[in-house]
C-alpha cells in the first residue's frame, strides 16, 4: 500500500478548519486535523508546500518511521506550525491503518480502560448570578465536571466569558484585526474568589470545578490565587502561570494544594519534561492536534503517569471534530486519562460538514466501534464555507501595557 495523494483541505463551517486527507492506492484515506486557531493559513502552507510532496509514494503503514521523519528529520523542528501538520499527518496514518485492520483506533492503542470518557463543560456569564444560573443548566443536563468563567467587574469582559461576542464556538469573524481587552490582576485576583465561594453555597460540594486563568499571573500571584481558592476544592486550576521557565510550577507548588494543569499551548514532551518529572502538576492538557499527533502523545502519557500526572486534552473548539475524535480513542484508551474539555459540536454548518463516532450524554462521551477514527469530512459541502480570517485577541495592562492573552 503506499500514498498516492494527499489534499489539504481549508474551509469554515462556523469557523476555520485545516484538514489533511490521505489518500492511498488502495483508495482507503486518513484524516487528520491541522488548525492552529488564528495561524491556518501557515500551517496549510507547511503541509502543501514542506510536507506532502516527501510522503508520496511512502508506505501509510509506517507511522512510526513517518513521524521521526518529519519531526526528527527537519532541522527546524517543534514550533506549533510544525507539530499541527505533522499531528494531522499522523492521526491520518492511524485512521488508515484502523480502517485496514477493520478496528477502531483505541483497540490499536491497546483497547478500552473505561466505559465512556468524563467531560467538562464550560459556564460563563456577564455576572456571577449568570454564570452559576449556566453552571445549574449544566448540572441538569448532567455534567460532572464545569468550568467557570465570568466578565470581571470594571474590565468588560476577560478570557472564556462571552461578552458581546456570537456563540463561544463560533468564528469571530467581524473584526478585521485582533480586538484589545483589558486587564487588572487586582481586579481578577479581589473578585474570583467569590465566584467559587457562591458556587459553593449555591450548589455543594457534588459537582466538580475548573478554571482558566489563561497564563495572566505571575507564579506568585498564582499561589496567592490557589491559597484563595482551596476551600472550594476546584479539580484543577488551569494556565495559572506561562512556564517557559518550568520551575515557575514548583513556585506554586511550594505555596498551595489546588491542582494544576497546562499544556494546551505545549508543542512536545520538552515543554512539559521538567513540570511532570518533579511533580509540579497534576494534570497534562496537551492535544493530539497542537503536539504532533497521537504517536507521540501517547509516549507523553505514559511519561506522566510515571510521575501520577493525568491527561485532561484541550478541546476548545477551534480543534476540529477529526482531533476530537482522535482524543476520544487515546482517552478511552489512556491509563493515566483525567478528564476532557468538551462543550459539543452544535452548529449545524460544522455537523454538515464533519461526520463523528461521537455519543455525548449525562457529562460523558461515548464512542462507537467505526474502524479507524470513524470521522468524515463532506469535501463538497465544505466548498460552501470558505476560508474567513480571524484573529485571537490580544491583552493589555489597563496602562496600556501588552500583556499575555
Ligand atoms: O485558540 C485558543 C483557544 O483554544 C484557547 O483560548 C481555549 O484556553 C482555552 C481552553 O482552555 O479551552
Ligand atoms: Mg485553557
Amino acid at each position: 500500500m503506499k500514498i498516492a495523494e494527499i489534499k489539504v483541505l481549508v474551509s469554515s463551517p462556523g469557523r476555520n478548519f485545516v484538514t489533511l486527507k490521505v489518500i492511498t492506492d488502495e483508495g482507503v484515506y486518513g484524516l487528520g486535523d491541522a488548525t492552529v486557531n488564528g495561524r491556518e493559513m501557515a500551517v496549510a502552507a507547511y503541509l502543501e508546500e514542506h510536507v506532502v510532496p516527501c510522503l508520496i509514494g511512502r508506505d501509510p503503514h509506517q507511522i512510526e518511521d513517518i513521524w521521526q521523519y518529519l519531526y526528527k528529520g527537519a532541522y527546524w523542528r517543534k514550533g506549533p506550525i510544525t507539530m499541527a501538520a505533522i499531528a494531522a499527518v499522523d492521526m491520518a496514518l492511524w485512521d488508515i491503518k484502523g480502517k485496514v485492520a477493520d478496528l477502531p483506533v483505541y483497540q490499536l492503542l491497546g483497547g478500552k480502560s473505561r466505559k465512556h470518557i468524563t467531560t467538562y463543560g464550560h459556564a460563563n456569564g456577564e455576572t456571577i448570578e449568570k454564570t452559576l444560573d449556566h453552571l445549574g443548566n449544566l448540572i441538569e443536563k448532567g455534567f460532572k465536571v464545569v468550568r467557570l468563567q465570568c466578565v470581571i467587574p470594571g474590565l468588560g469582559g476577560t478570557y472564556g466569558t462571552l461578552g458581546k461576542k456570537k456563540n463561544y464556538e463560533e468564528l469571530q469573524s467581524d473584526r478585521p484585526l485582533p480586538p484589545e481587552q483589558p486587564w487588572s490582576t487586582s481586579k481578577y485576583l479581589n473578585f474570583i474568589p467569590d465566584l467559587f465561594r457562591q458556587a459553593r453555597e449555591r450548589f455543594g460540594y457534588n459537582i466538580q470545578l475548573v478554571h482558566d486563568v489563561h497564563s495572566r499571573l505571575t507564579p506568585i500571584e498564582s499561589a496567592q490565587l490557589g491559597k484563595l481558592l482551596e476551600p472550594y476544592n476546584l479539580m484543577f486550576l488551569e494556565d495559572a502561570s506561562i512556564a517557559d521557565n518550568q520551575s515557575n510550577y514548583q513556585t506554586i507548588r511550594q505555596h498551595t494544594t489546588v491542582p494544576l494543569a497546562i499544556g494546551e499551548t505545549f508543542n512536545t514532551i520538552w515543554d512539559a519534561k521538567e513540570l511532570i518529572s518533579n511533580q509540579s502538576i497534576d494534570y497534562l492538557r496537551t492535544s493530539i492536534t497542537h503536539a504532533g499527533g497521537i504517536t507521540p502523545v501517547k509516549k507523553m502519557a505514559n511519561f506522566a503517569d510515571l510521575y501520577n500526572v493525568k491527561m485532561a486534552p484541550h478541546g476548545a473548539p477551534d480543534l476540529s471534530p477529526i482531533c476530537h475524535a482522535a482524543q476520544a480513542h487515546f482517552n478511552i484508551w489512556a491509563p493515566n486519562f483525567g478528564v476532557q474539555e468538551f462543550i459539543g459540536f452544535g452548529s449545524d454548518k460544522l455537523n454538515s460538514v464533519f461526520t463523528h463516532p461521537l455519543h455525548f450524554e449525562n457529562g460523558f462521551i461515548y464512542l462507537n466501534d467505526k474502524p479507524g477514527l470513524g470521522v468524515d469530512y463532506n469535501e463538497e459541502t465544505a466548498t460552501n464555507y470558505k476560508y474567513n480570517r480571524s484573529y485571537l485577541p490580544v491583552t493589555r495592562l489597563e496602562d496600556g501595557t501588552l500583556w499575555y492573552w
